[in-house]
C-alpha cells in the first residue's frame, strides 16, 4: 500500500506541529527501509535484527524525551508516541527495543539516577551504543510485582544481590539491566547491574511464538557484588518501578496503532485488487462492515493517545487514564489483526502480509506491561475506590 493511504480520517493532523510531522515522516521513511524488507525474515528465523538498537539510536527514537545534555533529544510526549507508532507499524518487536531502553532504562535513570549515573550512561543508550533491559516481573511474580524475591543485603563496601527476573526483553544482548529488588527493610530499590559482574547471567528464552524478531531472556543473580554507586538513589517502594510502566504503556498506546494500521492499509488494498464472484471482495457489505470498523476503531485509538500525550505534556496524565488507553488500543489492535486476516482468506496466513506476524506479536503486547485484565482492574479501583486485585 502506499504510504499516502495512511488513515488520518479526523483530520489529527492539524492538531499536530510541524515539527511532529516532521519525526513522524522520517521515522515512517527509516521503517520502510530497514525494517520493512528485513522483518518477515527475522520474525520467521526467531532473529533480531542485526544492528537494530544503534539504528534507532541514529534515527532518534531512543529516549527521545530525554534532554538534550544527557544524548536525548529533549522532544515532547506527542513525539515519542509518533515514533512508537510509525516503529510498531514495523514491528512490535522494533517498538519493543525503543520502549524497554528509553521508557525502562533511561527514564529511571533520568528521573531517579545520580548525577554520574546519568552522565556514565544515558548518552550511550541514547546512542544505542549501550543496550538495557528492564527487570521487575520474576518467575513467582508477574501481575503481582509488589510481592517479589529478589533481593540485596548491604556488605559494607557493596550490595549483595540474589534472585532471577523472567521474561525480560533484550536480556541475551544487554550491556546494563535495571533491576528492582527488596533491601533488607523490604522496600523495593533499583541498582544498576553491568554484564561481567560476577554471577549475573542472562539465559534466552527460546521458542516464542509471539515477538519472534525480539529477543527475552531471564536476569539471575547468584551473589552477585554491586558497587553501592549504582544504586538509583532517587527513589524507594514499587512506585519507582511502575513510574517507568507509566511512560512505557503510554508509549505502547500509540505503538499499537501503528500494527493496527499496517494491517487495516493491507485489507483496503487487497480487498480492492482481490476479486470473487466476479467482483472485488472489498464492493461487498460483509468486508466493508469490517474495514469500516476498524477504520472507526484506529481513529478512536489516534484520538485518545492525542489527548492523553497532551496530558502528559502537562504532567497531569494519571496512572488509570494510561491504563485505559493501553487496555483499549492493545485490543483495538489485536482484533483489527486477527479480522483483517481474514479479508485475505488464505493468503492472509502467509509471510508476505504481516498480519499473522502482527496478531502474534500482539499476544505479548496483550500480556506486558499490565495484561489486559490487570489494566481493566486498575479502571475498576479508580471508578469504585475499590482494590478488586
Ligand atoms: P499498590 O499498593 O497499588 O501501589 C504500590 C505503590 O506504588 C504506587 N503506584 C504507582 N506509582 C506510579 N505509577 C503507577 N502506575 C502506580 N501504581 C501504583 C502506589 O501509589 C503505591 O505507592 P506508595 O508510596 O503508597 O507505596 O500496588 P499493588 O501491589 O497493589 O499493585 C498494583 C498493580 C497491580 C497495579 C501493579 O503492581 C501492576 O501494574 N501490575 C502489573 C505488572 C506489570 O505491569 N509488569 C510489567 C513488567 S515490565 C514489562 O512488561 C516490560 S515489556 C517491555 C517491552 O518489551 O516493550
Ligand atoms: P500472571 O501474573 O501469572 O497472570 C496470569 C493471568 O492471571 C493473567 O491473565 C492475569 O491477567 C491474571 N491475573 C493475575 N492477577 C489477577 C487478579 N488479581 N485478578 C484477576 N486476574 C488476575 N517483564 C519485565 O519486567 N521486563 C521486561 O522486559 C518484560 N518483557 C516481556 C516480554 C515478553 C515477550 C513477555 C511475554 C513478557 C515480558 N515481561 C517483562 C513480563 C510481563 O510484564 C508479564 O508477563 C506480565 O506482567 C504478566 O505476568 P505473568 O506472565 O507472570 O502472568
Amino acid at each position: 500500500y502506499s504510504l499516502t493511504s495512511i488513515p488520518d480520517y479526523y483530520g489529527i493532523d492539524a492538531l499536530l506541529t510541524e515539527e511532529h510531522k516532521l519525526i513522524r515522516q522520517s521515522i515512517r521513511e527509516w521503517v520502510e527501509s530497514f525494517v520493512m524488507p528485513k522483518i518477515d525474515q527475522a520474525a520467521q528465523n526467531h532473529t533480531d535484527l542485526p544492528g537494530l538498537m544503534r539504528e534507532l539510536g541514529k534515527i532518534g527514537a531512543l529516549g527521545p524525551y530525554i534532554p538534550v545534555e544527557y544524548g536525548g533529544s529533549g522532544l515532547d510526549q506527542i513525539s515519542y508516541g509518533l515514533i512508537m507508532q510509525e516503529l510498531e507499524r514495523g514491528d512490535s518487536a522494533v517498538r519493543s527495543a525503543a520502549s524497554v531502553q528509553s521508557s525502562l532504562v533511561m527514564f529511571p535513570i533520568n528521573e531517579f539516577g545520580s548525577e554520574e549515573q546519568k552522565r556514565k550512561y544515558l548518552p550511550k543508550l541514547a546512542s544505542g551504543e549501550m543496550i538495557g533491559s528492564f527487570g521487575l516481573t520474576e518467575p513467582n511474580h508477574g501481575s503481582d510485582p509488589g510481592s517479589m524475591e529478589s533481593n540485596f543485603k548491604d556488605m559494607g563496601d557493596h550490595y549483595l544481590l540474589n534472585g532471577a527476573k523472567m521474561w525480560i526483553t533484550n536480556s541475551p544482548l544487554c550491556d546494563i539491566a535495571v533491576v528492582w529488588a527488596k533491601n533488607e527493610e523490604g522496600k523495593v530499590q533499583g541498582l544498576i547491574v553491568e554484564r561481567g559482574m560476577e554471577g549475573f547471567t542472562t539465559p534466552e528464552t527460546h521458542n516464542k511464538w509471539s515477538l519472534r524478531a525480539s529477543k527475552t531472556g531471564e536476569l539471575v543473580f547468584n551473589n552477585v557484588k554491586v558497587p553501592k554507586e549504582n544504586l538509583l538513589p532517587g527513589v524507594s517502594g514499587l512506585k519507582g518501578p511502575l513510574s517507568c510502566l507509566n511512560s512505557a504503556r503510554y508509549g505502547i498506546s500509540w505503538g499499537v496503532i501503528g500494527a493496527a494500521i499496517d494491517c487495516y492499509c493491507t485489507a483496503v488494498q487487497y480487498s480492492k485488487e482481490r476479486k470473487q464472484f466476479g467482483k472485488p471482495i472489498g464492493s461487498y457489505q460483509l468486508q466493508q462492515k469490517k474495514l469500516a470498523e476498524f477504520l472507526t476503531e484506529i481513529t478512536k485509538a489516534q484520538l485518545l493517545c492525542l489527548q492523553l500525550g497532551n496530558l502528559k505534556n502537562d504532567h497531569k496524565a494519571t496512572p488509570a487514564q494510561i491504563s485505559m488507553a493501553k487496555r483499549n488500543n492493545v485490543k483495538m489492535a489485536i482484533d483489527i489483526a486477527r479480522e483483517s486476516r481474514q479479508i485475505l482468506g488464505g493468503m492472509g496466513i502467509m509471510g508476505e502480509f504481516p498480519m499473522m506476524r502482527h496478531a502474534a506479536n500482539l499476544e505479548s503486547v496483550i500480556t506486558y506491561e499490565g495484561t489486559h485484565d490487570v489494566h481493566l482492574l486498575i479502571t475498576g479501583m479508580d471508578i469504585t475506590g475499590i482494590n478488586a486485585f
